[in-house]
């Protein structure tokens, strides 16, 4: 019984390129999960999705247990038939949703009582119900039932939340059905404290996963604090296997954690954005309401081939969105996800080539340069 590898192809400095080896295919890593929380990349079809040349999304527990619920998405096939991606899906596990979104929630040793955002409806999450769930979506990578305060929280609060995500992870572990080209991923938690770090990486590894996701950051600390924390927890983590980080980030905080040593990311950023009229590009970002662009010809951005970019104009996304036209999340959605696309292959491209310095310098200082 063979479970899904991370095997790696190249370093530099702390950056490594490698793939991810899975049931569904194989992910060329440095990568960016799009987030299909409800079983949908919102404004996306999956065959637009493929075109940016993500390959793998990630799905969401909380949401999908609360509606249609974990049964009907087993009965529709799961959750890659169900929403057309054959590709690997990672599942969070529900824990950290139930505490950002989740009403009158209610926790205990054992697991969390909680309130639905949805109706009202009254649920209950351990770390047997997570893991569970995430089989019957059949999600390809399975993570952890953690939990973890908002920051910054006192060290005994951190403390007494990343003991509990521990003893989750080792309950989260029990309750997993190993089968050929799946894995499950614990969650290094502690805060920004050095020693809860250090303490929780021991707790996973001892354990023993096939990943290794590190939760708790980006949870308002802010990006020199998220570094820092990542500077002494990623030489930690085994060498031979995957690093999550979780809920991350900006193209700036994904260049950052590449360079400190992380080889997965997930955030609503490209997508939320895309809703929102913001465009993510090579020159920062750009707000598609904003008046300049009323009479702008020029693409999004000249380097991309999004259908935004070579078949409409910055003009016309404009217009869409003065007019809340739907057609203009989906471009914009669909461009941002192909910039974050495009950012994870040039930085992974650059680590093989061994010239991330270089590359990243490039980056920042287009980023810094502003619109063309
Ligand atoms: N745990 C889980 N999911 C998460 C986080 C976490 O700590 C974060 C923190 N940025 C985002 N999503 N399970
Ligand atoms: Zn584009």
């Amino acid at each position: 019984m063979s479970p899904m590898r991370w095997m790696t192809e190249a370093t530099c400095g702390n950056a490594r390129a490698g793939h991810l080896h899975t049931a569904h295919g194989i992910v060329p890593t440095p990568t960016f999960m799009p987030v299909g929380t409800a079983g949908t990349v919102k404004a996306m079809t999956m065959d637009a999705v493929r075109s940016t040349g993500a390959g793998i999304v990630l799905g969401n527990t909380y949401h999908l247990m609360l509606r249609p619920g974990a049964e009907r998405v087993r009965k529709m096939g799961g959750l890659h038939r169900m929403m057309d991606w054959s590709g690997p899906i990672l599942t969070d596990s529900g824990g950290f949703q139930v505490m950002s979104l989740g009403a009158l929630r209610k926790l205990d040793q054992d697991g969390v009582t909680f309130n639905s955002h949805i109706d009202g409806s009254k649920h209950r999450l351990t770390p047997e119900i997570s893991t569970d769930i995430q089989h019957a979506l059949d999600a390809t990578i399975t993570m952890c039932f953690d939990e973890c305060p908002a920051l910054p929280a006192t060290p005994e609060r951190i403390e007494q939340s990343m003991q509990l995500s521990m003893r989750w992870a080792a309950r989260s572990r029990e309750a997993f059905v190993p089968r050929l080209g799946y894995g499950q991923f614990g969650i290094v938690q502690g805060g920004t404290e050095r020693e809860l770090r250090e303490r929780s990486v021991r707790a996973l590894t001892d354990i023993g996963f096939e990943g290794y996701a590190i939760g708790g950051l980006a949870v308002g600390e802010g990006q020199e604090l998220m570094f820092s924390t990542l500077d002494y927890t990623t030489p930690l983590l085994p060498g031979t296997h995957a690093r999550y980080l979780m809920g991350v980030g900006t193209p700036d905080d994904l260049l950052g954690a590449v360079e400190r040593g992380v080889d997965m990311f997930d955030c609503v950023m490209p997508t939320r954005a895309g809703r929102t009229a913001r465009a993510y590009t090579e020159r920062g970002t750009l707000n598609m309401r904003n008046a300049r662009h009323a009479e702008d010809n020029r693409p999004i951005s000249p380097h991309c081939d999004c259908l935004a970019c070579t078949r409409h104009s910055r003009a016309y996304l404009h217009h869409l969105f003065r007019n809340n036209e739907i057609l203009g999340p989906m471009l914009l959605t669909w461009h941002n996800l192909a910039y974050y696309q495009r950012l994870m292959r040039t930085i992974r491209a650059a680590i093989v080539a061994s010239n991330l310095p270089a590359v990243a310098a490039g980056l920042r200082a287009d980023w810094a340069a502003g619109d063309w």
